[in-house]
């Protein structure tokens, strides 16, 4: 049960570029439930929150001021193995370095516009899950 779900954000970019659409259609297309949605908006607070583990890093200010910037899909996702086949769905971070068929590859812009995030841990996923959802809305 554990390693059956992720949680994924559609970011400002795609969102602002009309994404949303095709980014889902690619998440159903390869076999993800989508357990919980939600379309919303983060403060800076918020994003700070959310990426705290990236605090130290030289690109946090940044990473913030984006992900706060527009509106974002914040969704719960389920299949076996979640967590490491939606990020081979989601591709390299860079989209320069993404593989073809991958979401990064078709919609991010660049390193810091990427499109999509996805969990890099079950743990994460859990975390980040209960982030934006409420136990009631986890089904
Ligand atoms: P995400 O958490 O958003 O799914 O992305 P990721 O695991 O592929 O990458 P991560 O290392 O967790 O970094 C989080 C987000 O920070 C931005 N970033 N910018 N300018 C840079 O060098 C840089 N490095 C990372 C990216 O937007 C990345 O998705
Ligand atoms: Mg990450």
């Amino acid at each position: 049960m554990a390693n059956n779900r992720t949680f994924t954000m559609i970011k400002p970019d795609a969102v602002e570029n009309g994404h949303i659409g095709g980014i889902l259609n690619k998440i159903n297309a390869a076999g993800f439930r989508i357990v919980a949605m939600k379309m919303t908006r983060l403060s800076s607070q918020k994003a700070g929150e959310f990426y705290a583990v990236h605090k130290e890093r030289p690109f946090y200010g940044e990473l913030v001021e984006f992900m706060s910037s527009g509106h974002i899909v914040a969704a719960i996702l389920e299949k076996d193995n979640a967590v490491e086949d939606f990020r081979k769905l989601i591709g390299a971070t860079n989209p320069a370095n993404a593989e073809e068929g991958t979401i990064r590859k078709e919609y991010a812009e660049s390193i810091g516009r990427n499109a999509v995030h996805g969990s890099d841990s079950d743990e994460n996923a859990a975390i980040e899950g209960d982030f934006f959802f409420s136990g009631l809305e986890k089904f």
